[in-house]
């Protein structure tokens, strides 16, 4: 356990230091909003990784894989936030190519995140993740031909919205959604439905973004930007602590 724990903080620690060897030349000017919360949600990424990686064996073993994976989802997004925040401050340019990466990693690991607290209390068929997976793929691919320019703007989000329509389905009224309601689990169904409401509210967030950013006339990268960041730090920091909380009360309630 203190052998995982150091090399957990080692991991962070070397590629925070990896990070600080590839700063620009270019620094932060002090007038450029979107670069400041670039920097502030690079940190809380740092942090929230830091924090789900030691606080892994405080919880009870059936939830420890899902704490791992909500550090595993900070930690993916902490190394792309330091490649696009450069990409930002040098060129002024958004870093879709980088964050469309980040999201289809980390998205599939939160659609993870639900099949896997769900099995900390019962036992789950694993079609559920795999219709979670299909859906996000949809939405995302769909997005990335849309921002990218491979397609038209607005063909690119009709598909996504329809891939995140699936998922909400599926979280809502399929199988996830029933097998959670039957649970007999408390801390398991309130976490569910605060997961449910962070997919759903939180992640409106980003076509929201996109309709500002390209479908309104022109791409304003400047409030594309914002709010894709302040969107990631929701949807990922509280995501896993939402987890976290849930795992703890299973925790406290057994020991
Ligand atoms: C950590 C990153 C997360 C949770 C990213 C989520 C991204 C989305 C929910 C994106 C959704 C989109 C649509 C629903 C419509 C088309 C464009 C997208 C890809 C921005």
């Amino acid at each position: 356990m203190k052998k995982l724990k150091l090399f957990a903080l080692t991991a962070v620690a070397l590629t925070g230091l990896t990070g600080v060897a590839n700063a620009s030349s270019v620094l932060l000017a002090s007038d450029d909003f979107v670069g400041i919360t670039f920097w502030i949600i690079s940190m809380g990424m740092l942090a929230a990784t830091a924090f789900f990686f030691l606080e892994r064996g405080s919880v009870a073993a059936g939830w420890r894989t899902s704490i791992t994976v909500a550090g595993l989802i900070t930690g993916i997004a902490f190394i792309h936030y330091m490649y696009m925040r450069d990409v930002w401050i040098q060129t002024g340019d958004s870093p879709t190519v980088y964050r469309y990466i980040d999201w289809l990693i980390t998205v599939p690991l939160q659609m993870i995140e639900f099949y896997l607290i769900l099995s900390a209390v019962r036992k789950v068929d694993s079609g559920i993740f795999w219709r979670l997976l299909v859906g996000s793929l949809v939405m995302l691919i769909g997005g990335y031909a849309g921002e990218a320019g491979y397609i038209n703007s607005f063909l690119g989000f009709v598909i996504g919205m329809a891939g995140w329509i699936y998922i909400l389905y599926e979280i809502f009224s399929g199988e996830a959604g029933k097998l959670a309601a039957k649970s007999g689990n408390k801390s398991l169904v309130t976490a569910f439905g605060a997961l449910r409401m962070i997919v759903t509210i939180g992640w409106a967030i980003y076509p929201l973004g996109y309709v500002f950013g390209y479908l309104t006339g022109g791409v304003d990268a400047n409030s594309l930007n914002i709010i894709y960041n302040i969107a990631d730090f929701v949807n990922k920091i509280a995501f896993g602590l939402v987890i976290w909380a849930a795992a703890m009360q299973n925790t406290s309630k057994r020991g």
